[in-house]
Parts: structure tokens; C-alpha cells; sequence
């Protein structure tokens, strides 16, 4: 990181960190170069912003490339308990699991390249839902120069792969070496919690936790035996789960999956002499408080927030906690302002 940079840069810097919406992450961008001492210390970061700024405006503001009105969007606002991108080399099978996890029409095709814009979709998870964003293939013969903008907004992806593809493992590699051309890092570990901004001191690198998903394992008998070979020869260390989008095996393992490896907390708020909003939950995730409740609720009530009461599995039954109390997964939070 360039020497010199003011706190004013940093400040704006560790809100564009913290940021998730792509909307709040370009106010923070323009922020950043609003602010950045300009000197030659920091050409470099601030051609960077600019180039971000250009990015991110040119899809949620500007003209659609080519006079194109309605393109697809290539980047998804976050919903759900979690977004999570589905990567992988072409026809490894991302769009059909999209299509069986989340109901979506996602396009399937038996050659590769079928997938070309980013496609939302929500996976049932109990009470809840994640949000599941199919991407076209990461392949050397097809960079998509959008990639690491649509990703920012991802908490988590998923990387699905044809262990019968002759080719998997190099396929794997290239795909790696893409990302990481981007500054963006495919890692094993799972942050149980809220999700914390990267560390280090590139503002744009990007630590994606992932999940391997060996897919089509209709097809491949024994394919959870060769599921360490080829993690060992792609020098991948991931946790991985053995599925097929065409049988539907291991796919019930994905909700519960994820939704311990992220630390989801759901909440379920009530009014004072009411009986709780048992339908939709707010969802958070562990360590978070009363005070990020009342955040999601409405930033005026997280202001005027005075105190709230709890109930839940931990043992509370209507005690009166401050903003700061951590809740816990079936936590029912009565606000008082
Ligand atoms: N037998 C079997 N075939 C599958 C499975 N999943 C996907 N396929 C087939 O694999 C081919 C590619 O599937 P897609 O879902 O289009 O693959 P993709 O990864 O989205 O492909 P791109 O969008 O080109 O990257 C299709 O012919 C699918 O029917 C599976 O679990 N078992
Ligand atoms: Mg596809």
C-alpha cells in the first residue's frame, strides 16, 4: 500500500471493504478517490479505483454495451441468507445443478459455452434461502472481463467439476490462475460468522471460501474414492462434496451445509403484546447483535434503539439485553426505542 494515505482514505476505504451492495460499494469507490492524497505515490491505486468506478458504474448506471436495453445484469444484488457463485470449467454441470437446487430455468446444454450471463437463483434452506448466482464457464479460451465485479458481491462459491472430464485437472488450474490474475483467491476456510473484510493491503483482492462439488456422480462409479486423487494432483486443498445434479445425490447436503459452515443466525422479531413474525426470519450470522437486528429492521430503529428482550434456545426467556447482546440462531427480539 502506497505510503502517505490520509485516514480520510482509509475510513472510505474500510466502508468499501465492508461493503456488499454494489450500489454502496461504488458510492464507496468514489469516495476513495474523492478523498486519496493525490501524489505519485498513489498513481497506481487511483488509475485502480478509477478503472473499479468505470466498471461498476457502467453496469448499474450507464448504457447498456451495444445500445443492447435489457441486457442481462452481470451484477446480482445480494438476497438471501448468503450469496454464493457456482464456478467451474464449461459443461461441468453449474447451470443444472442451478436448475435442481434452485427451479430456475438456467439453460442447459450438452456442450460447453452455454452459459453466458449471471442467473440468480434461491435454494430452500428450511425457513430460509441462498441465494445461488450461475456464472458462464472461467476458461483460458473465454475471459470474461466482468468476473471480478459480478464475484464481489459473492460471500462463498461453489466449484463444480467433471472429475470425468480427462482434462479436470488442468482445467481447475486455469480457472485458478484466472481468478487469481483478478486478485481473487479460492480458500478453504469457511468464516463462521460475519463476514469479515479482507485482510491485507490490496483493497481488491478478494478471499473466496469454497466448496468443491464433484458433479455427475451418476455417472462416475466410485467417484468419492477418486475425489482426494484428483484434489491431490489440482494441488487443491477444499472441503468437497460428491453429487449429481442428474439423481439428485448428495444435493441435500448443500443447505445444511452451508448454513453452518457460514454461521447463519435466524431471528425472528416480535412487537411488544404480539405474538412473533414466525414466517420470515431476519437472517444474520453468528456474533452479530441485537443492534445489527435492529439495523436490518430499519436504520432509525437501530438508532433510537434503547434495549430489546430475547427469547430463544439459549436459556432467555424475555430478559431485557442491550445492543450489544450476540444472538443466537431461533432467537425471538422484541425492539423497544
Ligand atoms: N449424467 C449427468 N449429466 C449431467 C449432470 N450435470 C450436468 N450434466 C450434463 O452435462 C452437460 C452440461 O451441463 P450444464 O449444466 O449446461 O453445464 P455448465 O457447467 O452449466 O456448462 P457451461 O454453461 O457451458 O459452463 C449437460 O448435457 C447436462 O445434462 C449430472 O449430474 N449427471
Ligand atoms: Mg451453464
Amino acid at each position: 500500500m502506497p505510503a502517505n494515505l490520509s485516514p480520510e482514505y482509509k475510513a472510505a476505504e474500510a466502508a468499501f471493504r465492508a461493503a456488499r451492495e454494489p450500489r454502496e460499494r461504488l458510492h464507496w469507490l468514489r469516495e476513495m478517490l474523492r478523498v486519496i492524497p493525490k501524489h505519485k505515490g498513489t498513481d497506481h491505486l487511483q488509475a485502480d479505483i478509477k478503472h473499479r468506478i468505470k466498471e461498476l458504474a457502467e453496469e448499474l448506471e450507464g448504457p447498456r454495451k451495444g445500445g443492447t436495453r435489457g441486457a442481462p445484469s452481470l451484477v446480482v444484488r445480494p438476497e438471501g441468507a448468503a450469496q454464493i457463485a457456482l464456478l467451474g470449467p464449461p459443461n461441468s454441470g453449474k447451470s443444472a445443478l442451478h436448475a435442481r437446487l434452485t427451479g430456475s430455468g438456467a439453460h442447459v446444454g450438452p456442450y460447453p459455452y452455454t452459459t453466458q450471463h449471471p442467473e440468480p437463483g434461491m435454494l430452500p434452506f428450511e425457513d430460509i434461502h441462498f441465494q445461488l448466482v450461475d456464472l458462464p464457464p472461467v476458461s483460458p479460451e473465454h475471459p470474461l472481463p466482468w468476473l471480478a465485479a459480478a464475484l464481489q458481491s459473492a460471500d462463498a462459491c461453489l466449484l463444480v467439476v467433471d472429475l470425468a472430464e480427462a482434462g479436470c485437472v488442468e482445467q481447475v488450474q486455469a480457472l485458478r490462475a484466472i481468478l487469481l490474475e483478478r486478485r481473487i483467491s479460492l480458500v478453504a476456510d469457511w468464516p463462521e460468522g460475519a463476514p469479515q473484510p479482507p485482510a491485507g493491503d490490496d483493497p481488491f483482492a478478494l478471499r473466496l471460501p469454497a466448496l468443491l462439488l464433484a458433479n455427475k456422480a451418476d455417472r462416475i462409479p466410485g467417484l468419492a474414492g477418486e475425489l482426494q486423487t484428483f484434489l491431490d494432483l489440482a494441488g487443491l486443498a477444499l472441503p468437497a462434496l460428491v453429487v449429481s445434479a442428474e439423481t439428485g445425490q448428495g444435493l441435500g447436503e448443500l443447505g445444511p451445509w452451508l448454513f453452518g459452515r457460514l454461521g447463519v443466525v435466524r431471528v425472528y422479531t416480535k412487537a411488544p403484546g404480539k405474538p412473533p413474525e414466525h414466517r420470515h426470519p431476519y437472517t444474520l450470522r453468528r456474533g452479530q447483535t441485537v443492534e445489527d437486528v435492529a439495523r436490518l429492521v430499519h436504520q432509525d430503529i437501530a438508532t433510537a434503539l434503547k434495549y430489546a428482550r430475547v427469547w430463544g434456545r439459549s436459556g432467555f426467556a424475555g430478559q431485557q439485553v442491550g445492543r450489544e447482546h450476540p444472538v443466537e440462531d431461533g432467537d425471538v427480539v422484541e425492539l423497544h426505542v
